[in-house]
């Protein structure tokens, strides 16, 4: 089967982009199916350093088509700034297009999405990158929401613009926001139709026919389980599913066309945002972690927690996705521990659990750690397995033992090339 799902295994920022990078060289086919702008997927190759939003990561690859899936939700100013980027790099992104069905992110949403976070008291912050994404799929959920295709009909548009603005415009006022006039978003829409409207399409076709000719189709997971609107640490997750699963209905696809799972996990743990994050290490050990990886959101600049690997969070990241393979990113940032700390299990009311539980035992779980001498060696010119240092094999082999998947990429640098394949 020739559909290959990259998903994030723990709290987003795993480096998916850099791994959708890679294997895009090979892929007919990358298709973003949840989320929005508010992920930041960065990208180092021949053409430059690059923060990808919204635009799959296949983008580099001139050959593959890059669709943003029905599942996401689209800010097409945010997708021009991000466009214009691009294409002054040099980059071709022809091959761009975007599902009728995917929701538009409108300017309302990004104000309604920090002025209900700042009315939260500070335990229960999300930590939201007020992008608009909850509340662009708040109306969508609500069947209020207007999706691509209304632009390409201006009497639909005003319809559902005059049924939606209403209700938005008691919300703003609550919030003593600036009201919104359906010939606003009129004047954007026409705009948007000017720059995306040959872009916009129905994207069941190009997939029918990509499996037809058994072409090679990767989806483009973001944020990680952890962040999952279903299976993550709720009410501090995202609005989308960027678990496997939701590769199925982001896209558009059967789960019997899924042949790899490929779950993204970082050599160590990072979150940024609100809520429980057991291993996290609010010292110098974790001061140490976010310099060497440079672990700041690729979106706001804000500095991402950084903690220990969590094996209870990878285990349970496994079975929610069902890993046929996992894919190690920055190792290369251990190098210069002397001794490492894998969580195998946590403890919870005095009792000691190895399987995640909710988000309230999270938030009282204390980590149990088992110990692993480091290699105190670069690893960043590894190219092959027998490269690395014994040490470094022995902690990769822990973590694919708590993953319960092969570690069939292992990431020692931001470079295309600074990967070992086995
Ligand atoms: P939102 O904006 O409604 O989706 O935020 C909800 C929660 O999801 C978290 N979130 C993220 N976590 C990791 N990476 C993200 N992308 C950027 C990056 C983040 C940044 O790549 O670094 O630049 O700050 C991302 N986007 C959202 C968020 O922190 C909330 O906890
Ligand atoms: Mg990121």
């Amino acid at each position: 089967m020739s559909i290959s799902a990259v998903v994030g295994a723990q709290w987003g920022d795993e480096g998916k982009g850099r791994i959708v990078d890679y294997l895009a060289q090979e892929a007919d086919v990358v298709v973003r199916y949840q989320g929005g702008d508010n992920a930041g997927h960065t990208v180092i190759n021949d053409k430059g350093k690059f923060a990808l939003h919204i635009i799959p990561s296949g983008i580099f690859n001139p050959a593959t088509i890059n669709i943003v899936g029905a599942g996401t939700v689209v800010n097409f100013d945010t997708m021009a700034t991000e466009l214009a980027a691009l294409e002054e790099k040099g980059v071709d992104t022809t091959n761009l297009y975007i599902d009728q069905r995917a929701h538009l992110i409108l300017p309302f949403h990004c104000l309604l999405d920090g002025a209900e976070e700042a009315s939260r008291s500070s335990s229960w912050q999300i930590g939201t990158t007020k992008r608009g994404i909850g509340p662009c799929y708040s109306d969508k959920a609500s069947r209020k929401g207007i999706r691509a295709m209304d632009i390409m009909d201006e009497t639909r548009l005003r319809t559902r613009l005059e049924m939606l603005l209403p209700g938005k415009n008691r919300e703003l006022a609550y919030f003593g926001l600036p009201e919104v006039t359906v010939d606003e978003i009129m004047n954007l829409a026409s705009a948007w139709r000017i720059r995306f409207g040959h872009r916009i399409t129905d994207s069941v076709s190009i997939l029918r026919k990509a499996v037809k000719q058994d072409k090679a189709i990767l989806m483009e997971g973001q944020l990680g389980v952890m962040r999952d609107l279903d299976w993550g640490i709720y009410p501090y997750t995202t609005s989308s599913n960027p678990t496997s699963g939701g590769t199925c209905s982001g896209a558009g696809i059967s789960p019997r066309l899924i042949g790899r799972v490929i779950g993204v996990v970082k050599a160590y743990s990072t979150s940024v945002g609100g809520g429980p994050f057991p291993t996290e290490l609010k010292d110098e050990t974790g001061d140490k972690l976010r310099a060497i990886g440079g672990e700041y959101g690729a979106t706001t600049g804000r500095p991402r927690r950084c903690g220990w690997f969590d094996g209870v969070a990878a285990d349970y990241s496994s079975w929610i996705n069902g890993f046929t393979d996992i894919a190690i990113t920055k190792l290369d940032v251990l190098d210069t521990f002397e001794t490492l700390k894998i969580c195998t299990g946590y403890m919870v009311d005095g009792k000691v659990v190895t399987e995640l539980p909710e988000t309230g035992g999270q938030e009282k779980a204390e980590p149990i750690y088992e110990e692993l001498p480091g290699w105190l060696v670069p690893t960043t010119g590894a190219r092959a397995w027998e490269d690395l240092p014994p040490n470094a094999q022995a902690y990769i082999q822990r973590i694919e033992s708590l993953s319960g998947a092969r570690a069939s990429y292992v990431s020692v640098g931001p470079e295309r090339d600074q990967i070992i394949v086995r």
